[in-house]
């Protein structure tokens, strides 16, 4: 079995002008089509052939590229699930009102994800996760790791903040970035990842 770069459901312009398309075309068809490739290159042959994704993401074994190049497949697949050229706007029904109830409100959500982004020392990811008594929690991890890797949540929406995830278009401004990404957010889906999770 081997691993495929998911398609977009839209094209490489259309989150325009919240995040700009050679962006994403690099971002889409290079970075995550390498971390596809290798992951398939390291688990050819093995004993790790045949795993799910999330099974490798908790049973790398210390394999650094099935670590990192694994977490590069699955952490871009949410990535891209969760924008939409519609998103936007803020979530009503169970999620919005499971926000409502542990962060006071979706503004405070916002402000205390922004906070995990910013904070973020080098390359890595900011989470919104159902942690594993069904509550909601923000982290961040470095790298290409997730919170699956360490058992401590389900991550139903991720924002990539390596500087290949924003610097063409906002320099070192990753708060600008921050604030963009917000407009292409899709809360229809991260409201099904949330059905599906918590
Ligand atoms: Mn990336």
């Amino acid at each position: 079995m081997t691993f495929e770069l998911p398609k977009l459901g839209y094209a490489y312009n259309a989150l325009e002008p919240h995040l700009d398309a050679l962006t994403m075309e690099i971002h889409h068809s290079k970075h995550h089509a390498g971390y596809t490739a290798k992951l398939n290159a390291a688990i050819e042959g093995t004993e790790m052939s045949g795993m799910s994704i999330e099974e490798l993401l908790t049973n790398h074994n210390g394999n650094a590229s099935v670590r990192n190049n694994g977490g590069g497949y699955w952490n871009h697949s949410l990535f891209w699930e969760t924008m939409s050229p519609n998103g936007g706007g803020e979530p009503s029904g169970e999620l919005g009102a499971a926000i409502d109830a542990t962060f006071g409100s979706f503004e405070k959500m916002k402000q205390d994800f922004a906070n995990a982004a910013m904070t973020r020392f080098g390359s890595g990811w900011a989470w919104l996760c159902v942690d594993n008594g069904g509550g909601l929690c923000i982290c961040s991890t470095p790298n290409q790791d997730n919170p699956l890797m360490e058992g401590s949540g389900n991550p139903i929406l991720g924002l990539d903040v390596w500087e290949h995830a924003y610097y063409k278009k906002f320099g070192p401004g990753r708060g600008d970035y921050i604030a963009a990404w917000w407009n292409v957010v899709d809360w229809r889906v991260v409201s099904e990842n949330y059905k599906n999770t918590a």
